[in-house]
């Protein structure tokens, strides 16, 4: 297997790593950075992404493969810019790419593309999916086979201008003694066509079940959500963006309400974190990206990865990222 805490390819930037276990193979479905000069800012304006590439690797030697490009924003009709983090789910013996980019209007919504091979090229649907919004999908597939479809992020990613259940150009954060702005959830029809319903909020409470505030930065939720099932439990993780950790939450209900629980992943070199969790040969791995490779430059991630470990009652030992 690769080298633990280095960057999974070097000759393309990557972020936001889903990674999932198909056919025996760790398949990491991340963003693709173009590097290019330009300045940081609150709207994310400088995660200009425009395609996909698929990587693979397994635990029989130290190679990594980049499948290569396997969907351009040129193919999907909808969408105008930035391609950010995408996830993928097996279901109906197809593949099913799920992806966040600006519609013609500016606005995020969530698209899907399709593949008979994990490692892709996906073929997009003309039109995002209905009632759609914000970044980041996550899409978990439970035991039962329904498929839930976590997102949504701040800023950037505009989920605080739905809190009204309506585009608000002028919506922003609550005030920060207020609960904060919840993540969201869909779930998919079983022929996967749309969502079941319109997406619900997925509430994240404190030890005595009060939902996290707003002005809680180390616990609330950010952006980049992921969901893996341990024990029976549902684990819900995502960043905590401004004060850039990963942390988590758990439920008996993949709806909720989830209790925090601690930090996965301490803050990396870079603003963002994203990370994704999955099980492979009996081992958990923690899929997580930084900035080390192009020292410090935001825009320019790199995918690592690293074993996460939990303790004897479930919780999960926090990782302090390691350079090598
Ligand atoms: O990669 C662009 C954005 O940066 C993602 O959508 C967020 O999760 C953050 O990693």
């Amino acid at each position: 297997m690769k080298k633990q805490n280095t960057p999974l390819v070097t000759d393309i930037f990557t972020a936001d790593p889903s990674a999932h276990v198909f056919n025996d193979r760790i398949y990491i479905y991340p963003s693709h950075d173009i590097p290019h000069d330009g300045e940081d800012n609150d709207n994310g304006d400088e995660y200009q992404m425009q395609d996909y590439h698929v990587l693979s690797m397994d635990d029989k030697s130290d190679e990594v493969i980049d499948h290569g490009e396997v969907l351009h924003q040129n193919q999907v009709p909808w969408v105008s810019e930035q391609m950010w983090a995408p996830d993928a789910v097996y279901k109906n013996n197809t593949y099913y790419l799920f992806f966040p980019a600006r519609d013609k209007e500016g606005n995020f919504r969530l698209g899907i593309a399709e593949s008979s091979k994990p490692e892709g090229p996906f073929s997009p649907r003309a039109n995002c999916i209905k009632g759609s919004f914000s970044i980041d999908p996550c899409s978990f597939i439970d035991d039962d086979g329904k498929v839930y479809i976590y997102f949504g992020g701040l800023w950037g990613g505009q989920l605080e201008k739905y809190r009204t259940g309506k585009f608000d150009p002028q919506g922003g954060e609550p005030p920060k003694n207020e609960p904060a702005v919840c993540p969201k959830c869909g779930i998919m029809k079983d022929d996967m066509s749309e969502f079941e319903q319109l997406p619900v909020d997925i509430q994240i409470v404190d030890e005595n079940g009060s939902p996290l505030l707003s002005g809680d930065e180390d616990r609330r939720y950010f952006e980049g959500p992921w969901m893996h099932k341990y024990n029976g439990k549902y684990y819900f993780s995502y960043s905590t963006g401004t004060t850039h950790k990963i942390v988590y939450a758990t439920s008996d209900n993949p709806l909720g309400p989830f209790t925090y629980q601690g930090v996965i992943l301490e803050p990396v070199i870079g603003w963002t974190t994203h990370h994704s969790i999955v099980e492979y040969h009996g081992k958990w791995y923690l899929f997580y990206h930084d900035c080390e490779y192009s020292k410090g430059i935001n825009h320019r991630r790199c995918v690592k990865y690293c074993e996460l470990k939990y303790n004897s009652d479930g919780t999960i030992q926090t990782i302090t990222p390691q350079y090598n």
